[in-house]
């Protein structure tokens, strides 16, 4: 076993994956539709170990977290050693920009290029599903749609087709972890009186959002992702107790959002489980919403992503 570095860029979903079909095969119960964010970065190396290891910047892991994954990973090896993996985000972690997607495409590519075996992408994005699902979509770069109870995603488009989008991720506040996504799915389908209508709306929308990226329809896009995320949040809010990932400054942020598009910007909010804003937007208005955001809440950092590439090796 040769060490093996990958580096991924995390999946943010435009229609969201929350809640699971399958929690022991981590399949889910909504289709996500998502885009890859070129600009954001993790890095990961592996190598062969006696037990398994995983560091998150400084940080050594839990290893219950990634058991399932790594009997996953040795069943398809045919292999019974361990693994060693020292992983590296250039943006913030756990703090709802998607680490885990980026972190798990990255590991399960590693772990199983590291092996010599170059089995196709779509076995890849199943190992990676292992760990986390928005991890199956972000082994793919571009546009990627993980359908409901799929074991794997598929690339819509690469990320040449829509090179003028801009993602721009606002830092509402650093550092921030919340409930973790695991706990607060399956509370969501065992405590929200709304679960089922979330899952069936997200099949309805489905198509309207895949019509919207083939057609490079911004407008459309925002819209029915901004739909998305809001009936995410909606369906975690009425469980009980409530989940709120949502702060004041979250709110700030969808407001600015909201005039800036009063003025015929095209600015579309959506938010993950963290209170970080994604805005969706393309290269021609990115420069009005970054004032405009500077203006009315100059102590918020803002990140830069635009459609990028899937695993690759380093
Ligand atoms: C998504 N999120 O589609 C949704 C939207 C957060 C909000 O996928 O339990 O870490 O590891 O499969 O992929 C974050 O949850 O969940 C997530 P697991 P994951 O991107």
């Amino acid at each position: 076993l040769s060490p093996t570095g990958c580096r991924a860029s995390p999946s943010l979903a435009l229609i969201k994956y929350w809640g699971k079909r399958d929690a022991r095969n981590n399949t889910p119960a909504t289709p996500s539709v998502a885009v890859t964010l070129g600009g954001l970065t993790t890095q990961t190396h592996v190598t062969l170990a006696e037990q398994d290891r995983v560091t998150v910047g400084d940080d050594p892991q839990p290893s219950a977290r990634y058991e399932a994954f790594f009997r996953g990973v040795r069943a398809f090896l045919g292999c019974r050693h361990g693994f060693q993996a020292v992983s590296r985000n250039d943006f913030p972690t756990s703090a709802g920009l998607a680490s885990s997607s980026s972190g798990f495409a990255a590991l399960a590519c590693a772990c199983v290029w590291a092996s010599d075996v170059e089995p196709p992408m779509s076995r890849l994005s199943e190992l990676a599903r292992l760990g986390s699902a928005s991890a199956a979509r972000a082994v793919w770069g571009g546009f990627v749609l993980l359908p409901r109870g799929a074991r794997a995603a598929v690339q819509l488009w690469p990320p040449e087709h829509w090179p003028e989008l801009r993602i721009l991720a606002v830092i509402t506040r650093e550092g921030a972890k919340g409930t973790p996504t695991r706990d607060a799915m399956a509370s969501t389908r065992a405590h929200s009186p709304y679960y089922r209508a979330w899952v069936r709306s997200s099949r309805r929308i489905l198509p309207e959002a895949l019509r919207a990226v083939a057609d490079r329809d911004l407008e459309r896009l925002g819209e029915v992702a901004r739909t998305s995320s809001n009936r995410m949040h909606a369906v975690m809010l009425a469980s009980r107790p409530p989940l709120r990932y949502w702060t004041p400054e979250s709110v700030a942020v969808m407001d600015v959002c909201a005039e800036l598009r009063g003025r015929g910007v095209g600015a579309w909010e959506t938010l993950d489980a963290g209170p970080q804003v994604k805005v969706l937007c393309l290269e021609t208005d990115r420069g009005a919403i970054e004032t405009a955001l500077g203006e009315r809440l100059p102590a918020l950092r803002v990140l830069r992503a635009w459609p990028g590439a899937g695993v690759q090796r380093v």
